[in-house]
């Protein structure tokens, strides 16, 4: 309107000061005298949801006008980040904000850093759901994000000693300003007990389901804001707590600690994440969690079509339900119950609306992570649920009998249920039955995954089976996380690219401007000076910003190969070491990530870079040539620094093991060059940037698999290679632990003598490739106009044309746009 704005939606410089300083005095109850810098992030966080309501109330309210088809995106883990400064670009409002703030006084960075990051997720998985989200909204899908309220995320890393030490993640201690708890719409879930026979109103044969106890299931929901729409969808998360009823019985019989106890056993439900990613477990609780969430995401999708007045047999019309990993596979066997026993449809009709509904997304290869769950735990925790995949499974297995004959190895590989060494039933196969469409996340893993780990169902339904190759998003990825780099950017093109990162590719006709290769070298260096500071300030360790920054931030583990890159500084030490004046290209190598708790090996690879770091970081004779820096604490707001300030991405994993990656894409995306394998989408953004932008190496899929068959023998790689010999004995004889042989032997002991992972095999070509990365960098131009080219044709991985993909291929939905009630 005119010059008056209201307080809570008003984007003035003045309107947002006068809101500030009133939510500062009426949520917080402060003066700014009196105010701590963690007052005035809250006071900026409520002015910013007092924003973002009047786009969410506004989306809800079409979305329940024009009964929209919607999206259900089921996840056990959403690592979204801090929310603020993603809100603020969103709303595009992050300038009107700094400059409020700095009339008054304050440094918006300083605020934004007292976020305390939402963690509800372990890595590539939780985070492609984030950056999905904001993409949905972004694109004004309808959409629902269902997950679970975890009270203690992903846990805080710190390093002592070199080791990991985890320490529980308090996200909720100072209260949570983006949530708002919808305690009328909780939900009931059933766990254990029996099952038993009864006649419908018809005479029909139903099944009903007595549990041995009741958990609720509460919804905590948070805006989710497109970037520059009104569209704000909704991320439902659940928490358990106790019925209140439930154990009045004991109540009243004077038990009343007997009662607590029943609260106390509910709530541990969703009182913290698993902290395994690419591991499964077969923990009871981990089963509740996941049945818990899943439940109560499908009781809210009926309720909601209830309310409606929407015919149930049009579930699949109204919702495309996908599942992120099998995590929530549950679901197909939880949406036939609901529709047999809750609703009293008939199995052939439920059955069709079941297979219409769901999608399943495939995240990994590896065998260890395959979900199976032992008939066992399974029955006695839902024991109606198991009636339902054995009539699923008799009935998909009469249709393989149909089509291939009596294969009884076949059959044996397809049966949801795992007879081999115990009986378990199959996760993935539940989900690939129950879904009509099955995607990997990148080219090479959805190829694979038809050809090796789900091949029998691909023979069985091959148009069931797509590729959709991941994205992140440019949001968070590129204008929060590089706001020079998007300055400059936009500066030369417009910033359409934002919203359309295939449009970046304009800045090509740039790449060999001198000009703009000086304003892309002083970005690149302003950003690297920033990460020196934080490295100085977090591990005591100075690096020279003028070095090269050679980057690898991800989840500890053995297939991602930190322990190759550390191989690489080992080796460049000995080179110096050896000759004093060597005049090699100075690097500073990076690492930062957490390791499973109970994953010894990830953890000892983290003390191994330690120790590396102490040795080569104090050593006289290096100086300058060689840093070594552990960054504790990996997660979102830690990362978005790093991208930046990367020159050089590692992205080494042994070929047919990582199934896409992300970080790979934020760092190509921000001008760092990749050194790595032909895996994941590694593949794909080597095809886009072009094979001279890229530093490839190593072993392919294929080699992988044909060195295996021929008999790998890691240890000859060591004998015969002196630079390599070298680099083990070191480990081996205590060089970098105070003369402990014992520590590394682990680790040694496994690379020499079966080296899963073919680390022996691919060190050569890795340390040749890295001397042609050092060679390259010297020729600053060179280099440069490498970068640029990498943010330039980056544009296939903005998660918004993943989700394009997914809408036309897989949920057929349509945008809708919402506009502001007046
Ligand atoms: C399973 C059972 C019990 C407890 C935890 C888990 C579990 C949790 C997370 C298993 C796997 C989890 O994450 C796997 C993951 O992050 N996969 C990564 O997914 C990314 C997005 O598609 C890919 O880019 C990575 O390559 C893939 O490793």
């Amino acid at each position: 309107g005119m010059q008056c704005e209201d307080d809570r939606t008003g984007i003035g410089v003045e309107t947002l000061k006068r809101a500030f300083l009133d939510n500062l005095f009426y949520v917080q109850g402060k003066f700014p005298a009196l105010a701590t810098k963690h007052d005035y992030y809250m006071a900026l966080a409520y002015t910013v949801r007092d924003r973002l309501l009047q786009r969410w109330v506004n989306t809800a309210a079409i979305y329940t006008q024009q009964g929209s088809r919607t999206v259900a995106y089921l996840s056990a883990e959403f690592l979204m980040g801090p929310h603020l400064g993603n809100n603020l670009i969103n709303l595009g409002i992050y300038n009107q904000v700094q400059q409020a703030m700095t009339e008054l006084k304050l440094d918006l960075k300083e605020l934004l850093a007292k976020e305390e990051e939402p963690g509800l997720g372990n890595g590539g998985l939780g985070r492609l759901a984030a950056c999905y989200l904001d993409s949905l909204a972004s694109l004004e899908i309808p959409t629902l994000g269902y997950g679970i309220r975890y009270e203690f995320g992903i846990f805080d890393q710190l390093i002592r000693n070199g080791w990991q030490v985890e320490k529980t993640d308090k996200w909720l201690r100072y209260g949570n300003p983006w949530e708002i708890a919808r305690p009328e719409w909780a939900v009931s879930v059933k766990f254990g007990g029996r099952t038993e026979a009864h006649k419908n109103a018809q005479g029909r044969y139903r099944v009903r389901w007595i549990p041995h106890k009741v958990v609720l299931g509460i919804p905590y929901d948070t805006p989710i804001l497109g970037y520059k729409v009104n569209t704000a969808n909704t991320l439902r998360l659940w928490k358990a707590e106790a019925p209140e009823s439930f154990d009045f019985e004991a109540f009243n019989r004077g038990n009343y600690y007997g009662a607590v106890d029943q609260k106390v056993t509910s709530e541990n439900l969703t009182k913290v994440l698993y902290p395994n990613d690419e591991t499964y477990e077969g923990k009871q609780l981990r089963l509740e969690q996941q049945y818990f969430f899943v439940s109560c995401a499908l009781q809210d999708m009926l309720r909601i079509m209830l309310r409606q007045k929407l015919p149930l047999e049009q579930f699949h019309e109204k919702f495309a339900v996908q599942l992120n990993d099998t995590h929530p596979a549950i679901a197909v066997a939880e949406l036939m119950r609901l529709l047999l026993d809750e609703h009293d449809m008939d199995w052939e009709p439920a059955w069709e609306i079941t297979q219409k509904t769901f999608g399943y997304t495939n995240h990994t290869l590896l065998p260890e992570a395959l979900e199976k769950w032992s008939l066992k735990l399974f029955s006695s925790l839902l024991p109606r649920h198991l009636e339902i995949i054995y009539e699923i499974n008799w009935r998909f297995l009469e249709q393989v009998r149909h089509k291939f004959g009596t294969d009884e190895g076949r059959i044996g590989r397809l049966s949801l249920i795992d007879e081999n060494d115990g009986k378990f039933v199959r996760m993935a196969h539940l989900a690939c039955v129950g879904s009509h469409k099955i995607n990997g996340v990148a080219a090479l893993h959805s190829e694979l995954l038809q050809k090796t780990t789900l091949l029998d169902f691909y023979e069985f339904f091959p148009e069931k089976f797509t590729n959709i190759t991941n994205g992140v998003t440019p949001r968070r990825w590129i204008v929060l996380s590089n706001p020079k780099l998007t300055n400059l950017i936009t500066s030369c093109i417009g910033d359409n690219w934002i919203k359309h990162l295939e449009d970046v590719q304009r800045i090509e006709t740039y790449a060999e401007d001198p000009g703009f290769q000086q304003e892309w070298q002083q970005i690149k260096r302003e950003n690297k000076v920033n990460v020196a500071e934080i490295l100085l300030d977090r591990t005591g360790v100075k690096v020279d910003p003028d070095s090269l920054f050679d980057i690898q931030v991800k989840r500890i583990h053995q297939y991602k190969r930190q322990h190759l890159n550390i191989l690489h500084a080992i080796t460049l030490y000995n080179q110096i070491k050896q000759n004093p004046n060597l005049d090699i290209t100075p690097r500073t190598l990076i690492f930062a990530g957490k390791a499973a708790p109970g994953y010894y090996i990830a953890k000892l690879i983290i003390k191994l870079i330690n120790s590396v770091a102490e040795v080569v970081n104090k050593d006289p004779d290096i100086g300058d040539r060689l840093k070594v820096v552990f960054l504790p604490d990996y997660n979102v707001k830690n990362s978005q620094p790093i991208y930046p300030a990367a020159d050089l991405s590692e992205q080494i994993s042994t070929a047919g093991k990582e199934a896409s990656g992300t970080g790979n894409m934020k760092f190509a995306m921000n001008g760092a060059l990749t050194i790595g394998t032909l895996d994941g989408t590694n593949i794909e953004i080597r095809n886009a940037v072009g094979a001279e932008n890229f530093f490839l190496f190593g072993l392919t899929t294929e080699d992988v698999g044909a060195l295996r068959l021929t008999g790998y023998r890691p240890r000859e790689y060591y004998k015969e290679n002196p630079q390599l010999k070298q680099a083990i004995d070191q480990i081996a004889s205590g060089y970098f632990s105070h003369g402990d042989r014992s520590l590394f032997k682990p680790l040694v002991d496994l690379l020499l003598d079966k080296d899963p992972f073919m680390l022996m095999a691919d060190y050569q070509p890795y340390i040749d490739c890295q001397q042609q990365v050092s060679q390259t960098y010297r020729d600053r131009d060179r280099w440069l106009q490498m970068s640029i080219l990498n943010t330039a044709r980056m544009g296939k991985f903005s998660s918004d044309r993943a989700i394009r993909e997914y809408c036309q291929q897989i949920w057929k939905v349509q945008p809708v746009p919402v506009q502001l009630a007046a």
